[in-house]
């Protein structure tokens, strides 16, 4: 194991409720509907563009609005996301992550992220984590969002390695789908059944650690 390619919102900190409370707040505003809870679980690792979509078929107005009425949503879910995200800090990192970051780096192993999210400098500056990754993939250069691999790809590219030399940290059943695709090595974090194609999965970012990704990795080549 060479690399390791981290999700960051749902692997490094909970930005899923923010970007939901953003989402809701346009849905109420521009569409006159209120998104029922578990549709958070439904944005999960989607663009903001694939999010929009599916919120717009979901209120029945696909095809309603023209290209500049939606970017103009767009930029209003972002002010609120933005808004929503200045209150991070770093009691917002997930429990067992900045020491999993420190195991790893003193192991030599580097470290990058695979988010699809615009905002991850700035949210990964926000809770104090920015020095600690070798590379950050742009999702504004990749072709296509997660399900498909191309983020995971373009994370190892970053770091100069292949996929297949990397484990990829995923909470979303289609960022496991992404790595997978990659050809890397999937850790799910969360639940087991949604998360059936990664590796292996584990329940919370706790049991994460040098030696259980060293375990896995070795254990599927
Ligand atoms: C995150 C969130 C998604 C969000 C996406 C894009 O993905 O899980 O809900 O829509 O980023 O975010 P932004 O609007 O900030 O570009 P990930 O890949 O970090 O789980
Ligand atoms: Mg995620």
């Amino acid at each position: 194991m060479k690399g390791v390619l981290f999700d960051l919102d749902g692997v490094i900190t909970d930005t899923a409720q923010l970007h939901f409370k953003a989402w809701s707040a346009v849905a109420k505003n521009d569409l006159d509907i209120s998104l029922p809870a578990n549709f958070e679980n439904d944005l999960k690792g989607i663009s903001r563009t694939d999010s929009i979509n599916r919120i717009l078929d979901f209120a029945g107005k696909a095809d309603q609005f023209s290209s500049a009425e939606i970017e103009t949503m767009l930029d209003k879910k972002n002010t609120y996301y933005l808004k929503e995200m200045d209150k991070l800090d770093n009691n917002d990192i997930f429990p067992g992550i900045t020491n999993l970051l420190d195991q790893l780096k003193q192991a030599g192993i580097l470290l990058s992220i695979a988010s699809a999210s615009k905002n991850a400098p700035a949210v990964l500056t926000k809770i104090g984590l920015i020095d600690k990754f070798d590379a950050i993939a742009d999702p504004s250069k990749v072709a296509h969002g997660k399900p498909a691999p191309d983020i995971f790809i373009e994370a190892a590219r970053k770091i100069n390695l292949d996929p297949h030399e990397c484990i990829g940290l995923e909470d979303a059943a289609a960022g496991v789908q992404s790595i997978k695709s990659a050809n890397a090595i999937a850790v799910g974090i969360g639940n087991s059944s949604v998360l059936s194609k990664a590796d292996k999965v584990v329940p919370s970012t706790d049991y994460l650690s040098l030696s259980l990704l060293e375990n896995v990795y070795n254990s599927v080549k």
